[in-house]
């Protein structure tokens, strides 16, 4: 089974700071070999079902992964607590534990698209950055209760408890953190989660402990869990402030940083929003026209999620645009009681996992049909906007999915082909990405091509020589045939120094292409010594190829 080959090291991983993890070789990769950001391809996903195999449950690291141990990692509660505590892993998974699936989603769930609009610093998660898994941890309700923390302290001012991640970045430890009221509720279900699907965390998803916090944006679930502090102020944490914010859409990174809006608590994210996508016609899928004629039925289906424990009450599919609406079928798992493991509370007050809804309609439907929409609504009446709304991050894009449908000769047959607005990472496909080219304003590498032919004593260099310059002290890149000096950069790199020494002396263009804001290539001009030429031998070997080509 597909989903299941995982002890072995991808080749890609050799060599970076990861090399002793197994990862599933189908997981699409974001930010190049390292570090890992993976989504499964959406079909996979989807044709798992309710629950998501650990292999192919997506992940979000920020860095390297901690190599952390059973036997020693300590969990250390402090800050406003009467009884600091430091805990071992023996000790967490001896208190009463609850098991229940809870749907993890990245707040960059669906961001490629506002990267088809203009590039934010989120790189391009396509619809897959969400799965689902069952977990089992100790409540922390119980945790801090021990620590002798109540409700009542949070009368006076506010009471935060803040989360650390074991994982160093260039900016200090991940770190986050959320109101101590709602972890005190025990209808909410936070959890400081050991096991993933009946077994021991892996490595990825945050192995010894990480926190589990149902319905919220997956980026406050701090993985490889080392202290939680109880405080006034919220986490000092760089990533608490520099991520997983929405901002208004006329600030740009740089602007936000020079108006000091990150600290805005208006635009920090916690649950996650309404969201429905198409997964079936899957991206490329087709159907022939002469099917179109007959009584056959299709069935159109996709997943919806809403945030905060609210239901998804409802899913809608548009074949015109938006004038009308067909009721879909729904489907929630979750409400299966021998899917519900051990929460505590029953009826189910609260929602954590995603639904799946399917509506069948005759192939004949698709005739004068140029697209298919989607939109959900939660039991607050909430519901999707039609329209993206682009903001820095790219982050908690939850606009109407919609699957455009193209009629296409092939040989004598005419095929509708389905097409879906983005496919994640640097793979090619998709209607954002099609209009995306035909943009000007997006070419931002024309200025450097300007610099380029004014300056008539450009250094080149080949191949060869570049591939010299492969190390700490030394660290030259190719993005686009010109050469960057990135050495002095290195330890300024937002994305820490793993990411370019990996790849120092070679060709980076995919890579970086994939990952980085305009502001990011803005900066990347400032590092740029020369362009890269053919040796006499490249040249030599191309044009006896082109000879044999005649
Ligand atoms: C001089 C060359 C480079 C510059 C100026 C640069 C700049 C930046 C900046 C400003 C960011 C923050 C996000 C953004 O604004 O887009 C970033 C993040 C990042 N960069 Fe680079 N970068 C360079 C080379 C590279 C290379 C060669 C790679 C890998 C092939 C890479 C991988 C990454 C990664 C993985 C992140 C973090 C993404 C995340 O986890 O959010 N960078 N870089
Ligand atoms: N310590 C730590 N915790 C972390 C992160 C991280 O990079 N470091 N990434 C966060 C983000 S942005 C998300 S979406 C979730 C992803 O969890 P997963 O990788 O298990 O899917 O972990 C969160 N917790
Ligand atoms: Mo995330």
């Amino acid at each position: 089974m597909a989903a299941t080959i995982t002890n072995s090291i991808d080749p890609r991983d050799i060599g970076t700071p990861d090399d002793w993890i197994p990862r599933h070789p189908e997981m699409v990769r974001l930010t190049g070999k390292h570090p890992f950001n993976a989504e499964p391809p959406l079909s996979l996903l989807i044709n798992q079902g309710f629950i998501t195999p650990t292999p192919l449950h997506y992940v979000r690291n920020h860095g390297p992964v901690p190599k952390l141990h059973w036997d020693t990692h300590r969990l250390i509660v402090d800050g406003l607590v009467s009884k600091p505590l430091n805990l071992s892993m023996n000790d967490i998974q001896n208190f009463p534990y609850k098991e229940f699936p809870v749907t993890l989603v990245c707040a960059g769930n669906r961001s490629k698209e506002q990267n088809m609009i203009k590039q934010s610093i989120g790189f391009n998660w396509g619809s897959g950055a969400i799965s689902c898994a069952i977990w089992k941890g100790v409540p922390l309700n119980d945790i801090l209760k021990l620590a002798g923390v109540n409700l009542d302290d949070c009368i006076n001012e506010p009471r935060y408890v803040c989360f650390t991640g074991a994982d160093k970045l260039p900016n200090g430890y991940y770190g986050t953190n959320i109101p101590l009221e709602w972890s005190l509720n025990d209808i909410n279900d936070v959890i400081l989660a050991y096991e993933m699907n009946g077994e021991r965390l892996t490595p990825d998803h945050g192995y010894p402990l990480r926190v589990i916090i149902p319905g919220f944006i997956g980026d406050r679930m701090v993985k490889w869990l080392s202290k939680i502090t109880i405080s006034n102020k919220e986490s000092d944490s760089y990533y608490h402030y520099h991520d997983n914010r929405v901002l208004p859409p006329e600030f740009d990174a740089e602007l936000a940083t020079k108006e000091n809006i990150w600290y805005n608590p208006n635009y920090i994210i916690n649950f996650l929003n309404i969201n429905s996508v198409i997964t079936s016609p899957a991206h490329n899928e087709y159907i022939l026209l002469s099917n179109l004629f007959n009584d056959k039925m299709y069935t159109i289906k996709g997943y919806a999620y809403a945030g905060g424990g609210n239901k998804v009450i409802r899913v809608e599919i548009s074949l015109d645009d938006g004038k009308t609406w067909i009721l879909s079928k729904l489907d929630q798992p979750e409400l299966n009681h021998h899917i519900v493991l051990k929460r505590g509370i029953n009826p189910i007050p609260k929602y954590w996992c995603w639904s799946f809804w399917s509506l069948t309609i005759p192939f004949y439907s698709f005739i004068r049909c140029d697209e298919i929409s989607v939109r959900a609504w939660d039991s607050t009446q909430n519901t999707q906007p039609r329209n993206l709304t682009w903001n820095a991050m790219g982050m908690m894009n939850n606009c109407h999915f919609r699957v455009k449908i193209n009629t296409i000769a092939q040989g004598s047959e005419f095929r509708l082909v389905f097409e879906h607005p983005t496919q994640p990472g640097n793979l090619p496909g998709g209607w954002m990405v099609k209009s995306e080219k035909s943009s000007p304003k997006l070419l931002t590498f024309s200025k450097n091509s300007e610099l380029s032919t004014i300056n008539s004593k450009i250094s080149t260099f080949t191949i060869n020589d570049v591939a010299k310059h492969n190390n700490e002290k030394d660290c030259w890149i190719i993005i686009n045939k010109k050469i960057y000096n990135c050495t002095k950069f290195l330890k300024k790199h937002p994305g820490g120094t793993s990411p370019i020494l990996i790849n120092a002396g070679t060709d980076v263009t995919k890579e970086f292409s994939a990952i980085h804001s305009t502001k990011a290539r803005e900066l990347l001009k400032v590092f740029y010594i020369g362009d890269l030429v053919e040796s006499q031998q490249q040249k030599i070997m191309t044009s006896e190829t082109h000879k044999a080509k005649i």
